[in-house]
């Protein structure tokens, strides 16, 4: 009777691991062998010099979630986790995680390799551990990105995010494996990055009149006397980058030029065609006040951009190029004059004059542009990265162009449209894309070869805020798209199975409780 008493004691306390492990994004092989590792206090620590920070940063989080970090130990050695430099892992960003009952053992060729392992490894673990102890399944992976680019946009031009917000926004990419933060910074609504050349930016058009409520096609509504805005300072800037890249996530600042310009024109009117004063815009949509190509906009942009590249050491700088209507260009002497003078065939060869020569100033600083599809207008800029968001069309005239692309298009990235059909649905900017949509899309168009196929470089969730003013908002509209959009990037497609991420999305929804992030829940009737 005793034994059995203690058999059952036994067999209470030792934690039980899940039978079938769920993550997301889903791994390409994956192993599961008898046995369990008990991670407790006495398991050791030891990585080699290049992985090094990549293991602080993981013992960092052991202590956050169990309360304590592991001893460092000078060597491998057994009852230990050990980070292991492996050069003969393919992919830079690839992995193996080995866990057996007496190591864990991390092998990647790089700290981003690494720090991917450490994203798995989490997901093997409960969200809320209630012990100090928790045991691990033994199993072996082996795993790698299918595409480099892996991104998430915020627009925070229309509406402004808190700093916090953002961080939690980029800590959510990295459990996700994403490596690529497009900052949607500047747009007719409002700028939000500090120019210290250029106080107006931050005094004028930094700041709307507070009349935006309700629907786009509404009638301008009255001026409530109040201000809605502000920026983000050069400081916060460094701030979220840094903390980006500790997560191996590379931050892409947009400045949109020459179009959603409205808000820099209203700070000063000599940047448009006009010259006229003009308010930061208090409606959502397209405005004909576009930057005008002349010489005192060209020192205004490069000056602007020489104080945002330094902010951002990646090698790519947004500069918008959609939505710019040539309603002023067509008026204007000067742009005409320069039409005739650079044998430009039109206002849109302008367009692509206009870009062109800000990617050459942009390409002496070492860096490389990215702009929206409506760059291939006249004539592709020769170096540039094509951001390809009106269908696939643009996508595989840039690829066959031997430019790379990135897929964002509307019909299956845009996070701002209608996730369901409920009634209820909180009001979004139109457009209905549900999970198993975005979850269905291939980022590589059926028209390119095999070879072209290699300038696609990924794809990325587009999350534009004219209707999102709040974080609650903004994460609704995000999870779980976001979550299928992960797995679009990183998982082997012969490895998709929307059924199977339904079952593993049920269980990362308490992920999501745990980590306080607010989700439009799909699942409830597959749960219920
Ligand atoms: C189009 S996508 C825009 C944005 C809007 C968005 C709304 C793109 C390059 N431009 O200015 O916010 O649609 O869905």
């Amino acid at each position: 009777f005793k034994c059995i008493i203690f058999l059952c004691f036994i067999g209470c306390i030792k934690p039980q691991p899940p039978i079938r492990p769920h993550i997301i994004p889903i791994p390409n092989e994956f192993t599961l062998q008898e046995g369990i590792f008990i991670l407790d206090k006495d398991v050791l620590l030891h990585a080699d010099a290049e992985l090094q920070s990549v293991a602080d940063f993981f013992n960092n989080y052991l202590k956050e979630k169990l309360g304590y970090s592991l001893k460092i130990h000078s060597k491998p050695t057994t009852k230990a986790i050990l980070f292991k430099l492996d050069e003969t892992i393919e992919n830079e960003e690839g992995y193996e995680l080995l866990v057996d009952t007496s190591q864990i053992i991390i092998k990647a060729k790089t700290a981003k390799g690494a720090f991917y392992a450490m994203q798995t490894f989490r997901q093997l673990v409960p969200p809320i551990i209630e012990s100090d102890q928790v045991s691990i399944r033994n199993l072996d992976i082996k795993d790698a990105p299918r595409f480099t680019y892996r991104g998430m946009h915020l627009d925070v031009s229309r509406h402004l995010f808190s700093v916090d917000f953002i961080k939690k926004y980029i800590d959510m990419m990295a459990f996700l494996k994403m490596n690529t933060f497009h900052w949607h910074l500047t747009d007719d609504q409002g700028w939000r990055i500090e120019i210290k050349q250029y106080p107006e930016l931050q005094k004028v058009a930094a700041f709307r009149d507070e009349t935006l409520i309700g629907h786009y096609n509404d009638a301008p509504q009255k001026f409530d006397g109040k201000k809605y805005g502000g920026f983000y300072t050069q400081e916060q800037v460094k701030d979220i980058v840094k903390y980006a890249s500790e997560r191996q996530i590379t931050v892409i600042p947009e400045i949109e030029m020459p179009g959603h310009s409205q808000a820099a024109i209203a700070a000063y009117p000599k940047l448009g065609c006009t010259g006229e004063p003009t308010k930061v815009a208090t409606k959502w949509g397209v405005f004909e006040d576009i930057y005008c190509p002349k010489e005192e906009t060209f020192t205004f942009l490069e000056n602007v951009l020489d104080e945002v590249m330094p902010l951002f050491p990646g090698k790519y700088i947004h500069i918008g190029g959609d939505e710019a209507p040539k309603t002023r260009w067509k008026a204007c002497e000067h742009c005409q004059a320069l039409i005739k003078k650079e044998d430009l065939k039109d206002e849109h060869g302008l367009q692509s004059y206009f870009i062109a020569r800000m990617e050459k100033y942009i390409n002496t600083k070492g860096k490389s542009i990215i702009g929206w599809d409506e760059i291939l207008e006249g004539g592709l800029a020769p170096n540039a990265t094509v951001m390809s968001w009106r269908g696939t069309k643009s996508a595989v005239e840039a690829a066959k162009a031997g430019h790379n692309v990135i897929m964002t298009p509307t019909s299956h990235t845009y996070f701002d449209y209608y996730q369901t059909d409920n009634e209820d649905e909180p009001l979004a900017i139109g457009g209905y894309l549900p999970l198993e949509k975005v979850y269905g899309f291939n980022p590589i168009p059926n028209e390119l070869t095999q070879e072209e196929a290699k300038y696609v470089l990924g794809a990325q969730g587009n999350l534009w805020t004219e209707y999102i003013s709040t974080s609650e908002k903004a994460e609704y509209m995000v999870f779980p798209r976001m979550i299928a959009m992960a797995e679009i990037n990183w998982s082997n497609p012969r490895k998709r199975d929307y059924q199977d991420f339904t079952y593993r999305l049920s269980h990362f929804h308490k992920w999501l409780d745990a980590l306080d992030v607010n989700y439009a829940n799909h699942l409830y009737e597959i749960e219920g």
